[in-house]
């Protein structure tokens, strides 16, 4: 007697993951935003602007998507938030806890709380593993990002990317800026690296700094700091959740 009365067999379920995934990478190929980097910034803005009615694609090189919350400081796993950013943590039912007028969150929840708001979201495609080689411009203006494997990365193999298409495409890459810098070797930016640790002035400065840099072309959190030459703010990440939503608000106002 079997356990199972729905086996499913080996062929089905290559069948249905080639089938499924293939799909929605075909979406993909025509968004109306694509996200680099699934850190807090880039996850924050997908989940606003998906709110919103638009098709986002968010891609990240690493298999787990989350950037630099899982880890917390030093590998240990807290974040601390601003009680600024209450109203977004109980929006994403982040549980927290209140010490010294600032919030103290699990990095794995915070993390976790992210990814799964965003891939509970109809309007949203995550594509792990995928990294940004290029980007894609139509005179100037960036509409899109050429992607490839990243284990095709890691091995060092020639193998040519292909290209998804955005009306708008946020860098969320984090410290690297990988975007805006491919963007400043072909037209030149006014790239200043990020300057010496300051939480305070930091997290001022990383929500003052996400813009659009080049036409089509945003960014948020880190990669907005290294563009600026703002403060590092270290395991403070409210910033980085105001950033998200900023740079939200301002590609919708640009497509
Ligand atoms: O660095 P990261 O978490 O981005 P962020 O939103 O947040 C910064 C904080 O985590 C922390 C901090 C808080 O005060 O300072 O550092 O600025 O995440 C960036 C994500 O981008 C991915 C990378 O794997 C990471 O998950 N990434 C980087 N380069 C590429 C990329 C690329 N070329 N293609 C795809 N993904």
């Amino acid at each position: 007697m079997n356990i199972f009365k729905y086996p499913v067999n080996a062929g089905q379920a290559s069948r249905m993951i080639l089938g499924n995934y293939f799909r929605d990478l075909e979406r993909a190929v025509e968004s109306d935003v694509i996200v680099v980097g699934a850190g807090p910034s880039g996850l924050i803005c997908a989940h606003e602007l998906a709110e919103d009615g638009y098709n986002v694609t968010i891609i990240d090189r690493h298999l787990v998507p989350g950037g630099g919350i899982w880890g917390g400081a030093m590998s240990f796993n807290k974040v601390i938030l601003q009680k600024d950013t209450m109203g977004i943590l109980d929006k994403l039912a982040v549980p927290y806890q209140e010490d010294e007028e600032a919030l103290v969150v699990s990095s794995l929840a915070l993390a976790s709380k992210l990814i799964f708001a965003l891939s509970s979201q109809p309007k949203v495609n995550i594509f792990n593993l995928m990294f940004a080689e290029d980007i894609h411009c139509t005179k100037d203006r960036v509409d899109g990002v050429v992607v490839n494997n990243s284990t095709i990365e890691i091995s060092g193999l020639h193998v040519d990317p292909m290209v998804l298409m955005a009306k708008a495409v946020l860098d969320a890459t984090g410290h690297d800026a990988v975007l805006a810098n491919l963007y400043s070797q072909r037209i030149p930016l006014d790239i200043r690296k990020e300057s010496f640790m300051n939480p305070v002035q930091g997290e001022e400065d990383v929500v003052k700094n996400t813009r659009m840099i080049a036409p089509g072309l945003f960014v948020s959190g880190m990669a907005a700091t290294n563009v600026a030459g703002g403060c590092r703010m270290g395991p403070i990440f409210g910033g980085m959740l105001l950033s998200g939503k900023k740079a939200a608000q301002l590609i919708a106002a640009y497509i």
